[in-house]
């Protein structure tokens, strides 16, 4: 258990929260994670009282579930804010400075977007007004103190239960049924965020449009569903070159989104080529029938000193990926406003 205010040396707050803070700046590109690979649930246990917080905290412990324990409503809500935070709060309803009920109506107020934080209210009071407060708060359930093990696994279950739902419906919304790349909406979403951030910080991010050559072919000669394991394995080709913070989904049938923040366009360019050749190197084996397919891509770069949206950007990277199709197919080509196009043969 890491609990950021305990005494002792082994309990100091800095060195505990730290190693807690540190896993969480592994970001991933969509709050919705695939549900059997999330860390479905991390506890958050706030409360005042440290003999209470080491009660709850061994319970927690002995039922081996990830948590992290704090003292204060102040401490809690620093460390929802942050990346990656813990989606399952229990919280003290009296807390020193922010009490429970003004920790639960701050994290609803939390921009939408993160995952949802399930909240179970903990505390001696126990008057009907006062869970209906709690619950008008935000609060999703409420547990009365002294805590009793087995009540307070039981919320726990319930809570679970209701993240890993939560979860699955995020990612169905949020991801591609097929390849269980982002959607379109979310890839979208995704290059609308990196361009902010391109712009603010002044560094480049490299969009690629890639499309899988005579992909009808596939379809026609082995069958749908063989063209429907080649997408997926295609994905995952496109998947496993990729950086932490590199983006890929699904842009249409047979197309593909890939952003790489960071990267100007010659390091984009030479990206491409490589993800390119990944692609097309080894054959893919379906069911139906063995197959090799290559991609075609269109390569271009966002800039804060082009007076551009990002629907130029997409059109840039298509009008590339054309390019790429009219020049042979299983190429790069670069967008370059000057030339309209430079090569970047195969490779
Ligand atoms: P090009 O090299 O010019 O891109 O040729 P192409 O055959 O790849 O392009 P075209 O646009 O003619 O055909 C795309 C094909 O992709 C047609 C469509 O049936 C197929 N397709 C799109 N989505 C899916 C899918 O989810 N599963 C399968 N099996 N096929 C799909
Ligand atoms: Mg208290
Ligand atoms: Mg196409
Ligand atoms: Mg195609």
């Amino acid at each position: 258990m890491l609990d950021k205010n305990g005494p002792g040396p082994r309990d100091h707050p800095e060195g505990l929260g730290l190693s807690f803070l540190a896993r969480d700046l592994v970001k991933t590109p969509s709050a919705c994670q695939h549900p059997h690979r999330a860390d479905v649930m991390k506890i958050l246990l706030v409360e005042d009282s440290y003999l209470e917080r080491h009660k709850v905290g061994a319970y927690l412990t002995e039922w081996g579930l990830d948590h992290v324990a704090v003292g204060s409503g102040t401490e809690a809500v620093k460390l929802l804010e942050a990346p990656e935070p813990p989606n399952l709060v229990l919280l003290d309803w009296m807390l020193p400075g922010l009490d429970g009920i003004d920790v639960c109506r701050r994290i609803r107020k939390f921009p939408s977007g993160g995952a949802y934080i399930y909240i179970v209210m903990l505390t001696a009071k126990n008057r009907k007004q006062d869970l209906l407060k709690a619950m008008e708060a935000g609060a999703d359930d409420y547990l009365a103190k002294p805590v009793d093990p087995s009540e307070l696994r039981a919320r726990i279950l319930v809570g679970k239960r209701i993240l890993e739902l939560q979860q699955s419906l995020c990612f169905a919304a949020t991801h591609d049924f097929l390849t269980n790349l982002l959607n379109r909406a979310e890839i979208l979403a995704a290059l609308q965020r990196e361009f902010s951030r391109s712009g603010r910080e002044d560094k480049p991010a490299t969009v690629i449009l890639a499309d899988i050559d005579h992909f009808k072919r596939v379809n026609d000669t082995l069958g749908h569903a063989a063209g429907d394991e080649v997408l997926k394995e295609v994905a995952k080709r496109l998947k496993s070159d990729l950086r932490l913070y590199d983006v890929v989904g699904r842009y249409g049938g047979e197309e593909f989104l890939i952003i790489l923040p960071g990267c100007d366009v010659t390091v984009g360019a030479r990206r491409a080529n490589e993800i390119r050749n990944l692609v097309g190197k080894d054959p893919i084996q379906t069911p139906f029938g063995t197959t090799s397919v290559t991609v075609s891509m269109g390569v271009t770069v966002t800039s804060s000193t082009r007076d551009h949206s990002i629907s130029d950007f997409l059109h840039e990277a298509d009008v590339s990926m054309y390019a790429a199709k009219k020049n042979g197919r299983n190429r790069v080509e670069v967008f370059s406003a000057a030339s309209q196009h430079a090569g970047f043969g195969q490779g």
